[in-house]
């Protein structure tokens, strides 16, 4: 690599830290980490999230037990509640009839789930998994849920057990969403604005796996009920804002390894040296966004012929990413 590679290397770089992507998600260590948001559910409602589990969950028989989504639980009897993951399933806990609903839908397995919970005074507490009924109970009571004046995102917080997970997206509801409502906004953003809806987080926030140190709260998008993070790394590809198809740069091993791309600059093919195996292999622009992908060994040729002018990064299963130029 020449000196002037190095150089706009080194800018392109920069730039892709300083001007990256915005963030579509939180990742949760599941060590520490947890958003403190107000306790402002009325007698009925109805919590949602969009969630991707990243360990296993704690087992037990009541939703205290487990690690919470949206935690308002306080010790001791009292009129509290938590939505959390138990034995990798969901489970609400209501303290005021002192039932936990415990769903049966396994919600650990690799993707991402909408969840969802409504508790609707006199009626009883519905479990939602992708829209789909997972479970039920008639656990009337039309108490209001408010013992603990906040509501903890990440985790059971009176017992000190976090969730390690991403959340892309929170809604709280003082009304009983109907199984249809909820399916039918599973897997968009709501358009605002919507009757019932009272705190509302897109996630959509900092940049992608950057530097975040000062992006320190959770926005609510009906700008009421601000939430604040705690313990985030806020820095890096865990414990901070990250979306889904940004490339960590964190994750670079170029200078250390036998297996290398060349010729380096090219202009129409590039190989990689040294591989023992055939390997996935994907190519992302500076902008984080994947725009080839194929299988590779040591004697096939990648053909970037239609690759515009720059800095690219491939990355490999088995070993950690390379840049490369197009010319
Ligand atoms: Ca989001
Ligand atoms: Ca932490």
């Amino acid at each position: 690599m020449n000196k002037n590679y190095l150089l706009a290397s080194i800018i392109m770089l920069l730039s892709f830290t300083s001007n990256g992507q915005t963030a579509t998600k939180l990742n949760f260590d599941g060590v520490d980490d947890v958003i403190a948001i107000n306790n402002i559910t009325a007698a009925t409602f109805t919590l949602e999230a969009f969630i991707k589990v990243l360990s296993s969950s704690p087992g037990g028989m009541k939703a205290f037990q487990g690690a919470g989504i949206l935690d308002s639980d306080v010790s001791g009897p009292a009129n509290d509640f938590i939505f959390s993951i138990l034995n990798n399933k969901l489970s609400f806990w209501d303290g005021s009839s002192s039932v936990s609903t415990n769903g049966k839908i396994t919600i650990f397995d690799g993707n991402w789930h909408h969840v969802a919970v409504v508790r609707e005074a006199n009626v009883g507490v519905k479990l939602y998994v992708d829209g789909i009924l997972d479970n039920k109970t008639n656990s009337r009571s039309s108490t209001v849920l408010n013992s603990n004046p906040k509501i903890y995102i990440g985790s059971a917080f009176a017992d000190d057990r976090f969730l390690n997970v991403d959340i892309a997206e929170v809604r709280i509801w003082n009304t009983a969403r109907t199984g249809n409502q909820i399916s039918t906004n599973k897997s968009n953003e709501l358009v605002l604005p919507q009757t019932g809806l009272v705190s509302y987080y897109k996630f959509n926030q900092g940049i992608a796996g950057g530097n975040n140190a000062s992006e320190t709260i959770l926005i609510d998008e009906l700008g009421l009920n601000n939430g604040t993070l705690n313990k985030f790394s806020l820095t890096g590809a865990t414990s901070n804002w990250l979306s889904d198809n940004t490339l960590d740069l964190n994750n670079f091993d170029y200078l250390n390894s036998t297996i290398q791309i060349f010729p380096n600059p090219s202009s129409d093919f590039i190989q990689i040296s040294a591989l023992t195996t055939t390997e996935n292999y994907k190519i992302y622009n500076v902008l984080g966004s994947m725009i080839k992908a194929g299988s590779i060994d040591d004697k096939i040729k990648i053909n970037i012929q239609a690759l515009t002018n720059g800095l690219y990064f491939l990355k490999l299963e088995s070993v950690k990413a390379f840049k490369f130029f197009k010319e």
